[in-house]
This record gives C-alpha cells, sequence and structure tokens, in this order.
C-alpha cells in the first residue's frame, strides 16, 4: 500500500495526515476513486471492526470519521462531473434520529460523478423535509440509515410522500448498512444499492437511463 498514511492516518484519526497524503496523492496522479475505495474505505471499515471488538469507543469513530471527511472534501470536487447538464435531480439524506453521514457523503459524491444533481438534505432529516425537496422538483428521494432503529424512518417518509400525493412522481431509493433488497421491498422503496457506486447505478435505472 503506497499511501499507507491515508489508512493509518484515518484509523488513527489524525486528520492532518490524512489531508497531507490524500493530496500527495492526488499530486503524484492517483485516481480520486482509487483513493476512497483503496484507502479511506477499507480504513474506515477497519475503524467499525475495532468498534465492535470494543477497542474503539465512540470519541475514536467520531474523530476517525472526521479525518475520514476531511479526505473525502478534498476528492469531491475532482470526482462531480463539471460544467455539464444534470441528468437528474436526487434529494439525499440520512433518515431522522440518525447522524451517520459518510456513507450517505459517498453516495453523493457518486451521484455527482455519474451526473445527477444532489440535494444533500443532511443527517437527522424527518419526512417532511424529504417531502418537500420532491415538491421542488427532486426526481429520486434517496435515504441512508446506518441503525436498526432508525429504518423504519425509511418508511415513514414514504408513507408522507404517499399522504402528500407525490409518490407517483418520485422513485424512492433506500440504502445504508443494515438495509437490504428484502426491507426496500417491503417498505415499498423503488430501488435498494449496497453502495454507492451501485446507488449512482441505481438512480439511473430507476429513471430509465440506462
Ligand atoms: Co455509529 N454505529 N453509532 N457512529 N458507526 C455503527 C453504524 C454500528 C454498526 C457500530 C457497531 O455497533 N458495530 C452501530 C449500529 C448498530 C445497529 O443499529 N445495527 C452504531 C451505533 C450503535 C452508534 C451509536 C448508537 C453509538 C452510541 O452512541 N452508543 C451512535 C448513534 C448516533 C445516531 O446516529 N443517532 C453512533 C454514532 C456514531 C458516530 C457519530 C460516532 C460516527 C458517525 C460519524 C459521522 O458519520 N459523521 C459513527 C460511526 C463512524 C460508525 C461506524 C464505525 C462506521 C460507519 C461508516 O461511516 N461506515 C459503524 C460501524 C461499521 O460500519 N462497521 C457504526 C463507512 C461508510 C462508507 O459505510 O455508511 O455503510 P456505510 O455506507 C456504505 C453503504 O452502506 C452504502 O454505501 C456506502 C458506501 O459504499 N450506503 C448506501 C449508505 N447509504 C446508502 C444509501 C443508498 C445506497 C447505498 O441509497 C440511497
Amino acid at each position: 500500500m503506497e499511501y499507507k498514511e491515508i489508512y493509518d492516518g484515518v484509523v488513527a484519526g489524525n486528520a492532518p495526515l490524512v489531508k497531507e497524503y490524500v493530496q500527495k496523492a492526488l499530486d503524484a496522479g492517483v485516481e480520486p476513486g482509487v483513493i476512497m475505495f483503496e484507502y479511506l474505505v477499507p480504513a474506515m471499515q477497519e475503524v467499525g471492526e475495532r468498534f465492535e471488538r470494543h477497542e474503539y469507543f465512540v470519541p475514536e469513530m467520531l474523530i476517525a470519521a472526521r479525518a475520514m471527511q476531511g479526505g473525502l472534501n478534498l476528492l469531491r470536487p475532482l470526482m462531480a462531473a463539471s460544467g455539464v447538464e444534470p441528468i437528474g435531480t436526487v434529494a439525499l439524506g440520512t433518515v431522522k434520529g440518525d447522524l451517520h453521514e459518510i456513507g450517505k457523503n459517498l453516495v453523493g459524491i457518486m451521484l455527482e460523478g455519474a451526473g445527477f444533481k444532489v440535494i444533500d438534505l443532511g443527517v437527522d432529516v424527518p419526512a417532511d423535509r424529504f417531502v418537500q425537496a420532491a415538491k421542488n422538483g427532486a426526481q429520486v428521494i434517496a435515504m441512508s440509515a446506518l441503525l436498526t432503529t432508525t429504518m423504519p424512518a425509511m418508511k415513514t417518509t414514504i408513507d408522507a410522500l404517499v399522504e402528500a400525493g407525490l409518490r407517483d412522481r418520485v422513485k424512492v431509493m433506500v440504502g445504508g448498512a443494515p438495509v437490504t433488497q428484502a426491507y426496500a421491498d417491503q417498505i415499498g422503496a423503488d430501488g435498494y444499492a449496497p453502495d454507492a457506486s451501485g446507488a449512482a447505478r441505481k438512480a439511473k435505472v430507476l429513471l430509465g437511463l440506462s
């Protein structure tokens, strides 16, 4: 692993080191996608595994997440399509009660990279904000959940879209570590993707673009 400092920096929560080496890798011509999927994402997986083994606790996870975010911020503008008419609009958010944003941000980056305009609603997003985004013209409502306890908020949003008479006008896509295709089917979502690049592919399929 040539830029091991990126991986180690995320695991150790060393944001300046991550930024420095992400920039070094970019300057040396390493593809942003390689930096993301070969260094940043595996490092965050390692953090998760340490948490599961009770070697890391919430503060360590938080500083690791911040370090990863710093790296992602350098990659985001490079991965987004530039100066091209968007192929569709996606409103993206982590559902109510859920503060996990890294996966959601990765999905956003991949959607942007695929040519979508992404309206990032942030984290802890209540159903009515997704409904408002649909009213404002979003064609895809994309929801992320990382907690088993917040997954039902996806169904709440779908119900709210039905109640607002908007369900037929938008496609609903769901994802996040505990979410499955079976769960997506169960709550009446139109699509599910297991990862960020799959999410970009799925959004295109849902809008009949591929
Ligand atoms: Co949290 N946390 N966390 N956490 N955290 C998990 C999710 C957990 C699995 C850890 C564990 O116990 N093993 C566990 C959930 C258990 C469960 O419900 N099954 C957990 C818990 C319990 C908690 C707290 C309750 C802890 C506490 O306070 N006691 C608390 C809850 C806070 C809240 O949300 N209300 C909490 C807090 C936090 C931090 C704030 C410290 C931090 C988040 C910081 C941040 O995001 N700014 C955090 C972190 C970092 C994690 C872990 C370590 C990493 C999550 C992550 O970013 N993964 C996580 C453990 C783990 O994953 N092993 C854990 C990397 C990211 C790239 O993956 O988000 O899965 P992921 O996204 C993927 C796919 O899922 C998919 O694409 C992404 C990229 O490929 N995807 C989509 C995601 N959204 C999608 C949407 C789509 C399609 C695909 O379409 C719309």
